[in-house]
């Protein structure tokens, strides 16, 4: 049973290589690309959500995130968890550099994004929009979904 579906998932994975191959064969590489976007769902009451991701910087110069709005947010901020006197809190980050070829990751417990205030509740398979602004002048306007939380 297991065996099949280790089969099945590696069958899939090369799919998704051959896959990401072609596209970029056919359109250039990006100069930042995204992957692993991750919106846990929250309870309806909650006024924050965030965001995980990882962020490639196909380029040989470094790049400066320096903004990211959301049509279904009042306010999109990035943040950076750290303790403080053995307790978790979270600072907002202005500016996330990303050096050339450097992958970010985004994740629980380190850097995130938080999306501040939703304009209404959202629920699992709900769309969110995101606009990554740099300081280039390059932005990227990612579509994807709240996804359930185990
Ligand atoms: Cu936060």
């Amino acid at each position: 049973m297991s065996k099949i579906f280790l089969a099945r998932k590696t069958f899939a994975s090369i799919v998704c290589f051959i896959a990401s191959i072609n596209l970029a064969a056919a359109h250039g590489l990006a100069a930042i690309t995204f992957s692993n976007i991750t919106i846990p769902e929250a309870p309806p009451v909650a006024s924050v959500m965030a965001a995980y991701m990882h962020i490639k910087n196909n380029t040989n110069a470094k790049k400066i995130l320096n903004k990211i709005s959301s049509p279904q947010f009042k306010r999109v901020e990035i943040h950076e968890m750290h303790m403080t006197n053995g307790m978790m809190s979270m600072k907002q980050i202005q500016a996330l550099t990303i050096k050339a070829q450097q992958t970010m990751i985004l994740k629980p417990g380190g850097i995130h994004v938080m999306l501040i205030k939703p304009l209404k509740p959202l629920k699992h398979n709900d769309q969110v929009t995101l606009t990554f602004k740099f300081a280039s002048g390059e932005s990227t306007i990612i579509n994807t979904r709240v996804q359930k939380t185990d």
